[in-house]
């Protein structure tokens, strides 16, 4: 059994929608990062950096129980234990990997950093204007490739459940995918399937 710490957010919206794609059991259990649940000690013993999202999988390698976080670690576990979304042939494995990784490195802390500068009550135009740009700037590099492929690194692959819950925030960052012809073709095929939609609604209320 996987015990998902987990809160509605991007980064755990990631590994609930792998959990439903994968199909392998799992429990959630509900870090609430508004009241402040991710500093507790008993979820630092889990996560040191007071993040979501962790998982504990009672049956780990070796039968033993296994602690883990960093969502995109996550995927890579859940998918190498699953043996699903996890290319055994080593060019396309890390072609999933550099685009989960240009999510990790890229996507997330920019869509992030946007979303929070555009909400701030306190209003930094320079770092508006700085994250706005840098996320359409990434957003014209998923266009591009996904002019040439169906998904980002060619099959359907963890790379696009790590990007797919950053792009559901376009929104908020205030991106038209209108203006993203590819991007939103991309978007709407993964909000079609029925394991993202099951995903994307945990934590339930
Ligand atoms: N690199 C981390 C980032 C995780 C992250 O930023 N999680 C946010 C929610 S999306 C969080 O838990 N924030 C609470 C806090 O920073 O106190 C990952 O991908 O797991």
């Amino acid at each position: 059994m996987i015990q998902l710490y987990t809160w509605g957010t991007p980064n755990g919206k990631k590994a609930s929608i792998m959990l439903e794609e994968v199909g392998l059991p799992y429990e959630v259990r509900p870090i609430n990062i508004g009241q402040g649940d991710q500093f507790k000690p008993d979820y630092l013993a889990i996560n040191p950096n007071n993040k979501i999202p962790s998982i504990i999988d009672t049956d780990g390698p070796g039968g033993k129980p296994f602690t883990l976080f960093e969502s995109g670690a996550l995927l890579m576990y859940l998918a190498e234990k699953s043996g699903k979304l996890w290319p055994m042939d080593t060019r396309q494995r890390y072609t999933v990997i550099q685009w989960l990784m240009f999510q990790m490195g890229g996507v997330g802390p920019m869509f992030g950093q946007a979303n929070y500068f555009h909400r701030l009550e306190e209003k930094v135009p320079y770092a508006i204007e700085r994250f706005k740009k840098e996320a359409l700037r990434l957003y014209g590099v998923l266009n591009k490739e996904l002019s040439q492929r169906e998904y980002l690194a060619g099959e359907y692959s963890i790379a696009d459940i790590a990007t797919y819950p950053w792009v559901w925030r376009h929104e908020m960052h205030q991106v038209k995918l209108e203006d993203f012809a590819n991007v939103k073709r991309w978007y709407d095929a993964l909000s079609a399937r029925p394991a993202v939609q099951r995903g994307m609604e945990i934590p339930k209320k």
